[in-house]
């Protein structure tokens, strides 16, 4: 920065916003026919979560209906259910995975 103003010549530096991507909740939903076992699978597979963890998630939508089963970026929650999906087809089960905006 220069001139006649009152800076006396030094460059005023300026805050560039940096904004965090959104992040994505992946969700299980219940459904009557998917085998229990199955589902504990998928978690197990496709999400990191132990034997332990994995029993309980599965309990949760079962029992509620859906669940939260992680959090992540655009990109890898589109994989995850698209993942599921595939899975889940292939074994001709009507399990349903979806993800929505956190
Ligand atoms: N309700 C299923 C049953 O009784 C089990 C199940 C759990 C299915 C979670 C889907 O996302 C699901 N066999």
């Amino acid at each position: 920065d220069s001139g006649d103003e009152g800076d006396a010549g030094v460059a005023v530096q300026t805050r560039t916003r940096t904004k965090r991507p959104p992040l994505y909740k992946v969700m299980l939903l219940n459904d009557d026919y998917t085998p229990m076992e199955f589902v504990v699978h998928i978690l197990e597979r496709f999400f990191g979560m132990t034997h332990a963890e994995s029993f309980e998630i599965m309990l949760t939508v079962h029992k509620k209906g859906v669940a939260v089963v992680g959090v992540f970026s655009h990109e890898i929650a589109e994989t995850k259910v698209t993942q599921v999906m595939d899975f889940a087809r292939r074994h001709q089960h009507p399990l349903q995975c979806t993800m929505e905006k956190e």
